[in-house]
C-alpha cells in the first residue's frame, strides 16, 4: 500500500472511530438491550451492533473495494486476506461496557494482502486513542510511544491475562500457570483484549496472554505492539493467522523466550 493511499485510509478511519465513540458516550446513559451468544456470559448489545453497521455502511460507501471482517455479522465472510480488508471490533469489552459503562474499545486493524498497515484501539469513555501505521511508530493520542524497554525480567513484569488460565483448561496444565503467577510481580484482567494491547504497547503492562481470540480483537493491538518492538505470537511462538482464532500471547520481547519456554513445559 503506498503511502499517500494509507494516509487517507488512515485519516478516514480515525474520523469516523472518533464519530461513533462520541455517539457512544452521548448514549452510555440510554437503556440497553443486551442479548447472549454462545453463552450466558457472551453478550452484544444494540450498541455493538449500531456501531458496526455504521462503519461498515461508511466503509462500503467510501472504499468500495475494500473487505470488512468484523464481530457482529456485517462485514463479509472472507477466505483470504488479499486486498485491503478492515478488521473491526467496534465494542470490545462488551461486558465492561454493559456492567462498567467504561474500559472498553473501539478496535479497527487495516491490513493490505495479509499485512497489518494501520491498527486504532479507542478507549472509547477516556477518549484516549492509541493508533500505529506500519513502520512509523506507535502513538497514544498524540504523545509517540516509547520502544518497550529491553531489560524487564519475569520477577519485575506484569502480565495481563484472565483467571481462567488456573481452572483447568485444554491449552497449558493450570499448576504451571499458578507457578507463572507466582512467578511474575503481578496480573492484572481488565476485560478488554484490546486495551490490553494497548497497555503492553504502552509498556503499562509487559505481556498479555489469552487461549483463543478472534481476529477482530486482536488486529489493531498487532500493529500497535510490533511498533513498539513488541512481540505478538499464539503462546506457541507462530505468527498468528488473521482468518482464524488464535491463542495469542504480546508482550516485551525481552521476556518472550522465557515466557514462550515456560508454558512449553505445561502445553497439553
Ligand atoms: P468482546 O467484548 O468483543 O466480546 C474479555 O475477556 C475479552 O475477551 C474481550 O476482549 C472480549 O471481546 C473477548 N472475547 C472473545 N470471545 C469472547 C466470548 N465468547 N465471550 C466473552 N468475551 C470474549
Ligand atoms: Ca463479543
Ligand atoms: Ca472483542
Ligand atoms: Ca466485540
Amino acid at each position: 500500500m503506498n503511502n499517500e493511499r494509507r494516509e487517507t485510509i488512515y485519516n478516514q478511519a480515525k474520523e469516523w472511530i472518533l464519530q461513533a465513540g462520541t455517539t457512544i458516550r452521548e448514549k452510555i446513559n440510554d437503556p440497553l438491550v443486551v442479548n447472549t451468544k454462545s453463552n450466558p456470559n457472551d453478550l452484544v448489545t444494540t450498541m455493538d451492533e449500531a456501531t458496526e453497521s455504521f462503519f461498515v455502511s461508511r466503509i462500503k460507501d467510501t472504499f468500495p473495494d475494500h473487505f470488512i471482517i468484523s464481530e457482529e455479522g456485517y462485514g463479509d465472510n472472507l477466505k483470504s486476506l488479499d486486498g485491503t480488508v478492515w478488521i473491526i471490533d467496534p465494542i470490545d469489552g462488551t461486558m465492561n461496557f454493559v456492567h462498567q459503562k467504561r474500559n472498553f474499545a473501539i478496535s479497527v486493524g487495516i491490513y493490505h494482502d495479509g499485512i497489518g498497515e494501520i491498527g486504532f484501539i479507542y478507549d472509547v469513555m477516556s477518549d484516549v486513542l492509541y493508533s500505529a501505521k506500519r513502520n512509523e511508530g506507535a502513538y497514544k493520542n498524540d504523545v509517540k510511544l516509547a520502544p518497550l524497554k529491553k531489560e524487564i525480567i519475569p520477577e519485575e513484569a506484569i502480565l495481563g491475562m484472565n483467571h481462567f488460565w488456573l481452572c483447568e483448561n485444554r491449552l497449558v496444565d493450570e499448576i504451571t500457570m499458578q507457578k507463572l503467577v507466582k512467578k511474575v510481580r503481578g496480573t492484572r484482567t481488565y476485560g478488554s483484549a484490546a486495551l490490553e494491547f494497548a497497555y503492553v504497547a504502552e509498556g503499562i503492562i509487559d505481556g498479555y496472554l489469552t487461549m483463543s481470540l478472534s481476529p477482530w480483537d486482536v488486529a489493531a493491538g498487532i500493529v500497535i505492539v510490533n511498533e513498539v518492538g513488541g512481540a505478538t505470537t499464539n503462546i506457541d511462538g507462530v505468527q498468528v493467522n488473521m482468518l482464524e482464532k488464535n491463542s495469542i500471547f504480546a508482550c516485551n520481547s525481552d521476556l518472550q523466550k522465557y515466557m514462550l519456554d515456560f508454558l512449553q513445559k505445561g502445553r497439553k
